[in-house]
């Protein structure tokens, strides 16, 4: 006897093939008409379709015919754990100051910095805990969330004690990331690799409390070079950690390249990513993490040239690079329209991106991202007709009921419009 059965008109299953989908995979997805997926103790039990179904029985049935059913959409790129807010900056943006003056002015993350600092660790946990509901609400079961509003040790350690407790509590599963090399502190200035030294120093204690699983580096003019960012995360690596770089995101400087010959598990932004580094992307096995939102909300027209990636054979993930300052959004709906009309991603390229190559991405494709009997229950009810109509209409959220491991946690109402949390 099932616990929940759950019948829809089409269910999408991203295929595991225990890695990431790579090139032309990418516009490969397996949708099953009329379908129905089963869930005993958590976990699924049944993948089908509503024919093949009738033989089994429930303790309830939910008749979502008409409707999507997909697995658990996947963030694979975020700064979660944050203090205040940088709605002071969007008028300096009007104005056309680029991110990077504003970084070298000793706003931006530095702003976030001294907001992160004067936060305490259960206001931080708060603040974390209403991005995360939100999270939830838009259909995100699984996602990375990273430190780097720091630059200190203590307020490194807060960050990623937060993101701990809040996997420890909340039903997303948090995957953590030290990005402790985030920007260069006041009291650094001038010393960038005596900052990376610091930074490195407190890899130990992030290993021994069990406090990230990656570490991560801003490669950007004024911020790291290509070369300290390689030493930095081949320090990393030898120290166990799987690593992550943000590579030319804003000026074009190689780290693409410098990310697949270290073997880093992904390379994020990539906007200005070479030929040469597109190239490499689809003959390594780092993963592309592309993040349109961060485009869109700097007002830039050239987007990463996601296309070129997936013809050159590179595996793509999307993510909402949620953060206070170049992507203030939850919404990784939003980012599937924008990968649609600025990458000129097909749908099915789309629903790959953003749950088993995303999954991939944070070191999750084994339990996160796909249907598979055997795996936990994370699915998202959709209340839309076919899995081509999310990438479509575009700014709203079309989640009616979310499931974490076989519980009901979003939209316990019949109303489509319900969006109570439970947790
Ligand atoms: O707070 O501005 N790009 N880091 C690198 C960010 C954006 C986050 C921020
Ligand atoms: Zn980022």
């Amino acid at each position: 006897m099932l616990d929940t059965l759950i019948l829809a008109g089409q269910v999408v299953v991203p295929e595991s093939k225990g890695r990431a989908l790579r090139g032309t995979e990418m516009n490969e997805l397996k949708i099953i008409d009329n379908g129905a997926v089963g869930i005993k103790d958590g976990v699924i039990s049944f993948i089908g379709t509503a024919e093949e179904a009738t033989k089994l029985q429930a303790a309830e049935t939910i008749d979502a015919a008409g409707k999507l059913l997909s697995p658990g959409l996947v963030d694979p790129h975020t700064h979660l754990v944050f203090g205040g807010s940088r709605e002071h900056e969007l008028a300096l943006k009007q104005q056309g100051v680029p991110y990077l003056e504003i970084l070298a002015q000793g706003g931006g993350i530095h702003s976030t910095v001294k907001a992160t600092r004067e936060t305490s660790e259960d206001a931080l946990y708060e603040k974390g805990l209403f991005h995360l509901n939100r999270c939830l609400t838009y259909g995100v079961t699984t996602m990375e969330a990273k430190s780097g509003y720091g630059l200190d040790k203590e307020t490194e350690l807060k960050q990623l004690r937060v993101a701990k407790k809040l996997n420890e509590t909340h039903p997303i599963d948090l995957v953590s990331t030290f990005l402790g090399a985030h920007a260069i502190p006041e009291n650094y200035k001038g010393r960038p690799d005596a900052f990376l030294e610091e930074m490195l120093s407190m890899l130990g204690v992030i290993s021994k409390e069990g406090l990230a699983e990656f570490v991560d580096i801003f490669c950007e003019t004024g911020v790291f070079t290509v070369e300290q960012s390689k030493v930095f995360l081949q320090k990393a690596k030898t120290a166990g950690f799987g690593v992550k770089i943000h590579a030319d995101e804003i000026d074009p400087l190689g780290g693409t390249e410098m990310a697949c010959e270290i073997g880093a598990v992904s390379a994020d932004h990539l906007v200005g990513a070479s030929r040469d580094g597109v190239q490499m992307l689809g003959e390594s096995e780092t993963i592309a993490v592309l993040l349109p939102g961060t485009t869109f909300y700097l007002g830039k027209d050239q987007f990463a040239p996601a296309r070129d990636m997936i013809t050159s054979g590179a595996a793509v993930a999307l993510s909402t690079d949620f953060n206070p300052g170049s992507s203030p959004t939850e919404n990784l709906q939003f980012i599937m329209n924008l990968a649609a009309l600025k990458l000129k991603m097909t749908p099915e390229e789309i629903w790959n991106a953003v749950t088993v190559n995303a999954a991939f991405a944070i070191g999750r494709g084994d339990v996160a991202g796909s249907l598979e009997e055997g795996r936990k229950a994370d699915l998202v009810l959709w209340d839309v007709p076919n899995y081509k109509y999310v990438p479509y209409h575009y700014g709203v959220n079309h989640v009616q009921k979310v499931w974490k491991n076989g519980k009901l946690v979003v939209g316990k109402g019949d109303v489509h419009a319900n969006y109570t949390l439970s947790t």
